[in-house]
């Protein structure tokens, strides 16, 4: 076993207060492309950049063009939890994880067991009309023809994630800044930690275990102190 995943699985091994954050890079060994690596979304060639689009104004302003787009690319229906998902599950119901925090829009840490997940960016799986508030799963956004309506007061549905220029759910960042604060070990996998306000609660981080557990460099590698490169399925598989 590599050195730095022997020392990552020593510290899991003797904590019962791990928090872990992650990100797009989390669910990309469950083949969803992530935004910013080499076969991540940022690569592909699109009219628009990905944060245009998925934007509020973009939304509101061309919304049959956000819907081919993110219909197109953001849903992946037929996605299974990998082993980072269910090593986190596992860890939860060990009584040693005390929670998930994710950008990810996926929903695959519930998917794979994780109950205490904190989802930042909400979840393509909640939908929602946007005059009467019906519900809406994702099986009918995915079976709608062009902008997907409500079937009762025909208005448009809209997803239950947080558009660039939209604000996050202060319930949620409350819950993360909690359990970060009080965490004994902070690890964070698989993003980038460029995308405000996300990436800013690392610094709400007291404790002296913070693990970096990504593919590439972040932004934020000198905070670490662990940094486990590699990925992250493969990694948690080990521990
Ligand atoms: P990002 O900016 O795309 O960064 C992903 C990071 O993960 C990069 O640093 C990669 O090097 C790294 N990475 C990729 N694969 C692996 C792997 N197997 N193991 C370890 N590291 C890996 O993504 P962020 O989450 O930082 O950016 C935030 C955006 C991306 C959020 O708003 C998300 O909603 C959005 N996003 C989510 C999904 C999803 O729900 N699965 C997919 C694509 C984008």
């Amino acid at each position: 076993m590599d050195e730095a995943v022997a020392k990552l699985k020593k510290i899991v091994d003797e904590s019962d207060n791990i928090v872990f954050f992650g990100g797009a890079g989390v669910s990309t060994e469950s083949n969803i492309p992530d935004f910013r690596s080499v076969d991540g979304l940022y690569n592909q060639k699109y009219k628009y950049p990905p944060e245009r689009i998925i934007s509020h104004s973009f939304y509101m302003d061309r919304t049959d063009e956000f819907y081919e787009f993110y219909k197109d690319r953001m849903l992946f229906p037929d996605a299974e939890p990998n082993a980072a998902h269910y090593k986190l599950a596992q860890w939860e119901k060990e009584g040693k994880l005390r929670g998930v925090i994710t950008q990810n829009i996926d929903g695959l840490h519930q998917k794979a067991g994780s109950e205490k997940v904190f989802e930042l960016h909400g979840s393509v799986l909640r939908n929602y009309c946007t005059h009467c508030g019906k519900f809406f799963d994702l099986d009918y956004i995915i079976k709608s023809d062009g902008i997907p309506k409500c079937d009762e007061c025909g208005n448009i549905i809209k997803p239950d994630v947080v558009l660039y220029e939209e604000g996050l759910d202060n319930e949620v960042i409350g819950a993360a800044v909690s359990l970060i604060s009080k965490a004994d070990v902070l690890i964070i996998g698989g993003t980038s930690l460029v995308v405000y306000p996300a990436a800013g609660l690392i610094d709400y981080y007291r404790g002296n275990k913070l693990v970096l557990v990504n593919k590439d460099e972040t932004a934020r590698d000198s905070r670490a102190d662990l940094i486990v490169h590699g990925k992250i399925g493969e990694i948690f598989s080990q521990i």
